[in-house]
């Protein structure tokens, strides 16, 4: 018998290989815990994975929030932190990091997205209030209706099914959006939310032409636009590759451009700025920059901190500038792709097209015999680590938890894990492991018979809950 001839993956793929943008010069060790471990730790987790203990963690995809590795030019800002109360040189580095990546006037600083979500949830929504969106996110809802307002989803209904290939799955429905207006009036409309990209569709994307013709809809109705840009570079790569009139555009001008529709937007920095922790509330109308530079004085700190060192302002500064280059986009969503590519050609079920920041295994494709409220992804979620210490998070009926006014489970057409690839930290060799993971796991999924939740948080269930596993 002839020996396969072995080929690179660029090769197998029909293309030329691709490498990252950056050497490592730190590693930090990790290792795998055995089966009989294993068990004993996702059983003490309550079969929830963010109760996992991180050193019973192999490789930890559980979020791309805060684990990104940082560059050497960011821990040579950590060093020169200004650490003063007031008025720290390294604020003012990062006002115009945004101001000059994002274009917004003014900047109000936060210690994470959802202190900024906050800010302008407070400052701008009334009881009985509606706010439209692009699908739902958990904190981001949760701050609106804590508000007094209500969220309404607006999204195309292709970002429902995990097999449709719209390339911008993320795009606002305009029609749906001007059916919410005429009902209820844009006198209760304080603004549209708007996510780039949409992370419980699976990493989506909003095209160009979609936030043009939004910006349009809402200035005929004098409505503001608010975006919330936690992924808006990674959100820029796929305008770059897929819209027409922007291949020669670099992701810094093109999230510029985007963010010109806009009224201002807010920040979860652990993401796209390649930090472990910080964020931002930026924008041009004055009054919001007015009520938002008074109300984080009450919940973050002053305003040239918002909760963050100085240091951690100087990282995020720099961060800035290093997550906008074309180079680290290439590789970063190319990674996420590879991982895409395996899954699918080995026939699992997935969200197509691949999104930016994480693969999402559609687990009610993989487990049909297990119903919603027997939770098949806080299920799939758990065997995958099980299988191989590996760590994804539940994006399902658990992550939507109930109805404020029935107090039913909100059951989401989409029942998804998430394998979220943190940035500059996991290797080719990480992946390929995770995908014969996934693979092992998907190959036993008659075993499997869901679970039932024992413990039930109030807020943001899906952090806290416990389960434990059902019987045949
Ligand atoms: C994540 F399971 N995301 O994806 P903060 N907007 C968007 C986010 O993705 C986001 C925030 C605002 C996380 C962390 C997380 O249900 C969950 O800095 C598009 O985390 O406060 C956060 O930013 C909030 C995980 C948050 C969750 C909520 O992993």
């Amino acid at each position: 018998m002839t020996q396969p001839v072995p080929m690179t993956m660029g090769q197998q793929f029909g293309r030329r290989s691709w490498a990252e943008p950056w050497k490592i010069k730190m590693v930090e060790p990790i290792k795998m815990i055995d089966r009989a471990g294993r068990e004993r730790a996702i059983a003490a987790a309550g079969y929830n994975t963010f109760l996992l203990r991180s050193e019973d963690v192999y490789i930890d995809l559980l979020t791309d929030s805060g684990t990104s590795a940082m560059s050497d030019r960011q821990w040579a800002g950590m060093m020169l932190g200004d650490e003063a109360y007031a008025g720290s040189r390294n604020f003012y580095h990062l006002e115009a990091a945004v101001q000059n990546y994002y274009g917004y006037k003014y900047l109000v600083p936060t210690h994470q997205g959802r202190g900024a979500e906050h800010l302008i949830s407070r400052s701008l929504i009334k009881e009985g209030d509606v706010i439209p969106g692009n699908m739902y996110f958990t904190t981001t809802r949760l701050h609106q209706e804590l508000a007094g307002g209500r969220f309404v989803d607006v999204i195309i209904d292709e970002a429902h099914d995990p097999t449709n290939m719209h390339p911008f799955k993320g795009n606002v429905d305009l029609g749906k959006l001007e059916d919410v207006i005429q009902r209820v009036g844009a006198a209760k409309i304080p603004y549209v939310s708007l996510a780039g990209t949409v992370n419980m569709a699976g990493g989506q994307p909003v095209s160009m032409a979609n936030v043009q013709a939004l910006r349009e809809l809402c200035d005929r109705y004098g409505i503001r636009l608010y975006l919330d840009a936690t992924r808006m570079a990674e959100n820029a790569w796929f305008i770059q590759q897929r819209e027409e009139g922007y291949a020669g555009k670099s992701i810094a001008a093109i999230v510029k451009e985007f963010c010109s529709y806009t009224d201002g937007a807010w920040m979860s920095a652990k993401k796209d700025h390649l930090v472990n922790i910080g964020g931002w509330l930026a924008m041009n109308h004055e009054d919001l920059f007015e009520a938002a530079s008074n109300l984080v004085v009450v919940y973050e700190g002053l305003h040239t901190y918002g909760g963050m060192a100085g240091r951690d302002m100087e990282a995020l500064a720099i961060g800035i500038e290093e997550a906008l280059q074309d180079d680290h986009m290439n590789s970063r969503i190319g990674q996420v792709l590879y991982l895409g590519e395996l899954l699918t050609d080995w026939g699992i079920p997935i969200v197509h097209p691949v999104g930016g920041h994480a693969i999402f295994l559609d687990a009610k494709a993989i487990y049909p015999h297990v119903p919603q409220d027997r939770f098949p992804a806080q299920t799939l979620a758990a065997q995958l680590y099980l299988d191989s210490g590996i760590r994804a998070m539940e994006r399902g009926v658990v992550s939507a938890g109930r109805d404020p006014a029935t107090g039913d489970h909100r059951y989401p057409k989409l029942e998804l894990v998430r394998l979220t690839i943190p940035r500059r930290v996991y290797t080719q060799a990480h992946m390929d492991v995770v995908a014969e993971a996934v693979k092992a796991v998907y190959d036993e999924r008659n075993r499997v018979h869901g679970l039932e939740m024992v413990h039930e948080p109030k807020y943001l269930r899906f952090f806290q809950a416990r389960f434990a596993p059902v019987q045949p």
